[in-house]
């Protein structure tokens, strides 16, 4: 295999189908990525700004220019006020994800989604609770309506605390009053955080960088968790499923759907209308042996979890599934969807769909989906996909899939550990399990495709640490086959002993990136067995290959939790050396945790187990010195 390909991804499916692209002359990110270089030194340092109209401005990072904007902006001030921006917009996106599902309950509630219906009526009632929405003798439909009216309230009522900051350790709880950072509305944060960052509000770089992390928290136990919650109640509380992942789940002799995106709500109806007779028979009588759907990315992670859908692959692979010529219709919602899959589709037979009002594409067509069509567009869209299986062409699926298992809710873990989190702790405390790490987040063409994933991960492992995974990171982890019973062999003595016992793989695939928020959960429940802040744990993340705004709201909401943060990629912050030493050195003594950027994935796993190591002597543990 030529060194070109081998230097974009680590994949070998990757690999064989970007040769393929070539052939095919198909413009891939990496094609773009090269054709940007060198990119703007200013953007990456956070040093230029295009916040007001008398700039854009740029800062001289080596004190011979500008040291202001035209409005007397600093370093710093720019640096910071970038940063909040992207949180903003992070927080934003997965909360918004969040507000989408809440409408759907309501829908349901009303009678008005045909298709959807309550799947975890448990869950219901327990949430429900959580929000003071009382459930004696009420008909479930009717506390669904409450209760999607009290989460509404979540988003915009003005309060004092959302009401999942709850689910925190008290002393978080208590941290966050005593720092003023105490989420008070998802929608408010968001919206408080663009004002601070218009010109001439907040000019207090430190100031702007703790209402970040307000906002990153109004998502991670506002928004996102909503989203999470939500998505279990209507569509079911994921369960131990087996699945399979990479190009290979395509299949030549059938009609291949996939769906690209984040949001369960388009994702479900298309799966329940490709298991629907009449289109199976359809499909049969155009030559398909039958109807076959896979996901990439989040939206794929939510059927994965819930139902076993396998997965296609990750980012950075969207536009090589197409060019396999295999794919008969991608269907399409929000997030980290290419703008260039139509033109890449247009190549081949692939008929491309959009089904969202707030998300449009170039080379798609539009097929809006509400709660109350979703069914019938559903199947209308699956009709048409298994019509154009009999305009393929030449399809090439270059490898065999890869075995998996996904589906780890924190209900699933903590009932695989006998109803309580205990036996996990008592591990941790033993020494057999040294601590866990969250690896989550996306491909970014910045770093060879799935190496920082795959090769992290390993390490961790093959160190008795328990790695829980979610994203695009899940799906590089499964397709490097680290999600079987027999991935045990990868782990260390302590981790294979433990997992083998209890028959679960050493990386848990906890969902999509909404999903982080059962990683906070599941750290909370062991904070409070242990009666300590979640911040005293020997617990870390890692995002070797994050690109996206969301992701960075959900590191700095990891951090405001107390959780370590490794990034691989440079956030845009190297143009104010104050803001760099606050993120990766101040924040300790604010919020008992802090960010380290470290592209080397290898040394990322020397810098987590040394912080792993530091926490279990902290709490009377064993520890090794690193
Ligand atoms: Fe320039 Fe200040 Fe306007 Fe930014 S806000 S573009 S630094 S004048
Ligand atoms: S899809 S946010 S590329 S993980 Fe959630 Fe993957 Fe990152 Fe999107």
């Amino acid at each position: 295999m030529s060194r070109r390909y081998e230097n974009n991804t680590i994949t070998e499916d990757g690999q064989l189908l970007l040769k393929k692209a070539e052939r095919d002359q198909i413009e891939t990110v990496w094609d773009r990525y090269k054709a940007q270089l060198p990119q703007c030194g200013y953007c990456e340092m956070g040093l230029s700004c295009r916040i007001c109209i008398m700039g854009p401005c740029r800062i001289d990072p080596f004190g011979q220019g500008p040291q202001s904007g035209v409005c007397g902006a600093d370093a710093d001030i720019v640096v910071a006020r970038n940063l909040c921006r992207m949180i903003a917009a992070g927080a934003a996106s997965h909360s918004d994800h969040g507000r989408d599902l809440v409408e759907v309950l309501a829908n349901v509630a009303e009678g008005n989604a045909p298709g959807y219906e309550i799947k975890d009526k448990e869950k219901l009632k327990r949430v429900a609770a959580e929000y003071g929405v009382e459930t004696d003798g009420k008909e479930y439909l009717q506390i669904a309506g409450e209760l999607a009216d009290a989460m509404q309230e979540d988003f915009g009522t003005r309060k004092k605390e959302i009401t999942f900051a709850a689910r925190a350790p008290q002393k978080r709880r208590d941290l966050w009053k005593k720092l003023g950072i105490t989420p008070r509305g998802i929608d408010r944060e968001t919206s408080e955080m663009m004002h601070r960052t218009h010109m001439g509000v907040d000019n207090g770089w430190q100031s702007l960088l703790l209402h970040g992390m307000r906002n990153a928290l109004s998502d991670g136990w506002g928004g996102s968790m909503i989203a999470s919650e939500v998505s279990d109640i209507l569509f079911g509380t994921p369960s131990p499923k087996t699945t399979a992942a990479n190009a290979g789940v395509l299949k030549s002799d059938q009609v291949n759907i996939i769906v690209h995106g984040h949001n369960p709500v388009v994702s479900e109806m298309i799966l329940l209308a490709c298991q629907s007779p009449e289109m199976i028979k359809l499909a049969q009588e155009k030559g398909a042996k039958g109807i076959n759907l896979a996901g990439v990315c989040c939206t794929g992670n939510e059927l994965l979890m819930r139902h076993g859908v396998a997965m296609a692959g990750n980012h950075l692979s969207t536009e090589l599934i197409i060019s396999t010529g295999a794919v008969d219709m991608m269907i399409v919602d929000y997030q980290c969807i290419m703008p260039s899959l139509g033109t890449v589709a247009a190549c081949y037979h692939t008929k491309m769909i959009s089904t969202s009002d707030k998300a449009r594409f170039p080379g798609m067509e539009h097929r809006e989906f509400h709660p109350d069509n979703a069914e019938k567009s559903a199947i209308e869209l699956v009709k048409a996909a298994v019509e154009n299986f009999t305009r393929r062409g030449e399809v090439y699926i270059p490898v065999e899939p890869v075995n998996a298992v996904g589906g780890f809710s924190v209900e699933t873990i903590v009932a695989a550990l006998g109803g309580t989190p205990k036996p996990l702790i008592d591990a941790i405390v033993s020494g057999k399990i040294r601590g866990a790490v969250g690896v989550v987040g996306c491909n970014n063409p910045k770093i060879k495709q799935d190496y920082g994933h795959v090769t992290l991960t390993k390490r961790l492992i093959e160190n008795d640490i328990l790695v829980v995974d979610t994203g695009c990171a899940a799906v590089a982890n499964a397709k490097a086959g680290f999600k079987t019973a027999e991935s045990i062999r990868f782990a260390g003595p302590g981790l294979k002993e433990i997992c083998g016992s209890l028959g679960i793989p050493p990386v848990l695939c906890m969902g999509s990136c909404v999903d982080n928020v059962r990683i906070l959960v599941l750290a909370s429940a062991l904070a409070n067995t242990l009666n300590v802040d979640i911040s005293d744990l020997p617990l870390a993340a890692a995002a070797p290959e994050w690109y996206s705004e969301k992701a960075a709201a959900i590191g700095v909401y990891a951090v405001a939790s107390g959780v370590y943060t490794v990034l691989g990629p440079m956030p845009p912050i190297m143009g104010s050396m104050n803001v760099v030493k606050l993120l990766t050195e101040g924040l300790n003594d604010i919020v008992g945790a802090t960010f380290a950027v470290e592209p080397d994935p290898e040394k990322a796993a020397v810098l987590i187990r040394r912080h792993i190591e530091g926490k279990r002597e902290k709490l009377g543990l064993s520890f090794v010195k690193i």
